[in-house]
């Protein structure tokens, strides 16, 4: 098949999750046309059946805000034609699913019909697409499509609860390539961040409201209370800020490392025991999945599609939103005793097993072809 992938071609979860999947298609034997402001971080080699195509907007000083909506759809309809794609998979409703639906309707003025699938991440329906000024634009876009994912069972009943959907959403789960998680550093230069005797702590995210990023700080500091630990806070976002001042007013600055965004980030849980993601809501929680694959047990909340992904006690525990005292207290549990750890770190890598990339890859083809068959 030809598929156009739309998505953020950022360090965010739905646009990782996409530019893998178009790899993993591509390797399949599908050709796969990326179309987006700016090559997605994680595609770095592009060939025969691996192409991008930039959506340019162009600057126009009578716009307060420059329609990048119009020049995407506009960008959909020329590329289609080009290159003969045939489906269009958009991920994250807001701006993709709209655009992707004005881009379909201009192709059947020239007679092409061209199906649009469209996957729902999170923060497209539970922050921003709930919002009154977006909801009816995206329940349009939604029901527009002619197929709907969610990456989460939890997300599927968000989304019938917050919007007037009419179409059947299919549940397909993010998935990881487990062999791009075999650790290959004998001693994953470990020494280098931490001295023999100390655990060492993860967070990874964009550092948005939604991660709870002071809660974090907050565990570590309890955490480092107890036994000798250090902090690897990767990524950068708003919350950044906040946190380096509360590392420095707990005084733990020399226990607390800022990477910013990495791509090494395979590297980074392979040193890594444990993984923290106390977000106050979480569709599907894909690096926490990243951090299970390299057999990193997860201290998370039980929110969203969270409880789908770790299984309390067993790959990691699960808290409420805020309960730092509790996902302290596990941490502990956790990285205190040597045999306990090596438990929960193989447990980790075997509940990463169920979301394999060739188990859940075939999924959406199936939904490609099921949505192609009903043209
Ligand atoms: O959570 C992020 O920081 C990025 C965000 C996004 O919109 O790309 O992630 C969402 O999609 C990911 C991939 O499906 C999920 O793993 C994340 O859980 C989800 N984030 C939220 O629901 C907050």
């Amino acid at each position: 098949m030809k598929i156009g992938i739309v998505c953020y071609p950022t360090f965010g979860g739905s646009g990782v999750v996409a530019t893998e999947l178009g790899l993993e298609l591509s390797k399949r034997g599908h050709e796969i046309h990326f179309i987006t402001y700016s090559q997605p971080v994680r595609l770095e080699l592009l060939s025969n059946n691996v192409h991008f195509h930039e959506v340019h907007v162009p600057e126009y000083p009578l716009f307060h805000y420059q329609p990048y909506e119009l020049a995407l759809s506009s960008k959909l309809v020329d590329m289609v034609q080009l290159y003969g794609i045939e489906l269009l998979h958009v991920h994250y409703a807001i701006p993709h699913a709209y655009a992707a639906y004005m881009a379909q309707q201009m192709l059947l003025e020239k007679g092409i019909l061209i199906p649009i699938v469209t996957t729902l991440h999170g923060t497209d329906i539970t922050l921003v697409g709930s919002h009154p000024f977006y909801k009816p634009a995206v329940t349009f876009s939604i029901n527009k499509s002619d197929a709907v994912t969610s990456v989460s069972e939890s997300l599927k009943k968000d989304t019938m609860r917050l919007f007037d959907i009419k179409k059947d959403i299919h549940v397909v789960p993010n998935f990881i390539d487990l062999n791009k998680h075999v650790n290959e550093f004998t001693d994953c230069q470990r020494g280098m961040m931490a001295g023999d005797d100390e655990s060492i702590i993860t967070h990874i995210s964009n550092m948005r409201e939604v991660k709870q990023i002071p809660d974090v700080v907050k565990i570590f500091y309890n955490i480092q209370k107890e036994l000798p630990a250090k902090l690897m806070m990767v990524g950068e976002g708003p919350e950044k800020e906040v946190a380096e001042n509360l590392v420095e007013e707990l005084g733990i600055s020399d226990k607390v490392i800022f990477f910013g965004n990495s791509n090494e980030i395979d590297r980074i849980l392979c040193f890594s025991d444990l993984f923290l993601l106390p977000s106050q809501t979480e569709s599907f929680g894909l690096a926490a999945l990243e951090a299970m694959a390299s057999g990193v047990p997860v201290i998370s909340t039980n929110t969203g599609g969270l409880p789908e992904v770790n299984i309390d006690g067993y790959s990691g525990y699960l808290s409420d939103v805020n309960a730092v005292a509790d996902m302290s207290a596990n941490a502990i549990k956790i990285l205190k005793d040597t045999e306990t750890l090596k438990t929960f770190k193989a447990n980790a890598k075997s509940q990463s097993k169920k979301f394999d990339i060739h188990n859940i890859v075939p999924q959406y083809e199936a939904i490609y072809e099921e949505t192609l068959d009903k043209l």
